[in-house]
């Protein structure tokens, strides 16, 4: 008999009279455990392609509060560096990549990933399946192409993402090259993950937010209504959830268009718009701000009964609007897991 994973119900519309938790980011820096593994481990890279330290990184969070999903350990700029693109991870500082800025690199990019690179990461979902509980689902995740892009434009994280902006402007067909090759490459990288066991698999959009809604509908929309199509073409009943945050009253049209079984909400998102533009149609997942799970006290028990009530009665994964922030006390975290689950 196989026992349910309640994400992988909600993701099918079935509401949970408690609704699945976990958080984006949950394997990482607030975590002790996390720490103490990142400074034996070398670099970030090395973490993410030795497939017994991504799994468990993957796995303490599981342990330590028993959240209904594990999402792998890795990042969405391992696509960029399966494509030839310098990427290092500078210790406090976030991600360096060698700048892509003209039309000339950008005519130049591979258009087809080193997949050895990907080796390691199919091996670490094999091993966090054969170590989950069993109703507990395991994610797989990409970038989105959009949002990969801004970061090997700039080379960084930057606040606006302008220079992905300014270049898309002034070389469209340049940038089109270069997202479709992320579409492709992303879409073959979600396919090795569900076939190596992961149960869903999430694309984070981070950055479709800044973008005017025709930009939006080219660079967001598109390309992840490609990917999904591509996923479903070899594996028609994949489990995909699309986060593209601060889509705010795009993310109707953007449900129309992308087939996503869920979306990622953040919390600046309208509860009753949600409920009668989207969670009449597919699940949503969300969206608690980070900053009240870190401020913790009465505020974070009074906003957590608020994703409830707001989203508790339809299909509803519970998670928070962007990842956990380092600073995030570990008791905020389990005050807010006692009280979703009324204990
Ligand atoms: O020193 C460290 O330990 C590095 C911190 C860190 C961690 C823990 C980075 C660098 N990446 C990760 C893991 C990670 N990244 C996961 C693991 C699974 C999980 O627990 O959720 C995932 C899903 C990501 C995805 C990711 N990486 C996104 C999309 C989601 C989001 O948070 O917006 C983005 C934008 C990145 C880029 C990235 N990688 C790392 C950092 C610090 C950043 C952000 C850079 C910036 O914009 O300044």
């Amino acid at each position: 008999m196989s026992i349910a994973k309640p994400v992988l119900d909600v993701l099918i519309r079935r509401p949970q009279a408690v609704p699945p938790v976990w958080f984006m980011r949950q394997a990482g820096r607030y975590l002790p455990e996390y720490r103490e593994l990142r400074a034996r481990a070398g670099s970030f890279l090395d973490l993410c392609f030795t497939p017994e330290l991504a799994a468990e990184v993957t796995l303490q969070p599981i342990r330590r509060f028993g959240f209904d999903a594990a999402i792998l350990f890795s990042d969405i700029l391992v696509v960029p560096h399966a494509l030839g693109r310098s990427v290092t991870f500078e210790a406090g500082e976030g991600p360096r990549l060698e700048p892509l800025d003209d039309v000339a690199k950008l005519n130049a990019l591979a258009t087809q990933a080193d997949e050895r690179v990907f080796a390691p990461v199919y091996e670490a979902l094999g091993a966090v399946k054969a170590a989950l509980p069993p109703n507990v689902a395991l994610l797989g995740f990409c970038g989105a192409p959009w949002t990969v892009a801004t970061y090997m434009v700039a080379g960084r994280g930057t606040p606006d993402q302008a220079p992905a902006r300014i270049l898309a402007y002034r070389e469209p067909e340049g940038f089109a090259r270069m997202i479709d090759i992320l579409t492709e490459t992303s879409s073959r990288y979600l396919v090795a993950q569900l076939k190596a066991g992961a149960d869903a698999v999430q694309i984070f959009d981070t950055w479709a937010g800044v973008l005017p809604p025709a930009e939006f509908a080219r660079w967001a929309v598109a390309p992840v209504r490609r990917i999904v199509e591509n996923v479903r073409r070899e594996i028609p009943d994949a489990k995909i959830i699309a986060f593209p945050r601060g889509a705010g009253a795009s993310l109707g049209a953007y449900v129309d268009q992308v087939a996503v079984d869920a979306v990622s909400i953040d919390w600046t998102a309208e509860p009753s718009f949600v409920r009668a533009r989207i969670q009449n149609r597919i699940a949503v997942q969300g969206n608690l701000d980070p900053l009240v799970l870190l401020a913790g006290g009465t505020a974070l028990d009074r906003a957590v009964d608020d994703v409830i009530e707001s989203y508790g009665k339809g299909p509803l994964i519970f998670n928070l609007g962007h990842g956990i922030l380092p600073q995030t006390p570990i008791a905020h975290v389990e005050q807010t897991l006692r009280r979703i689950r009324g204990r």
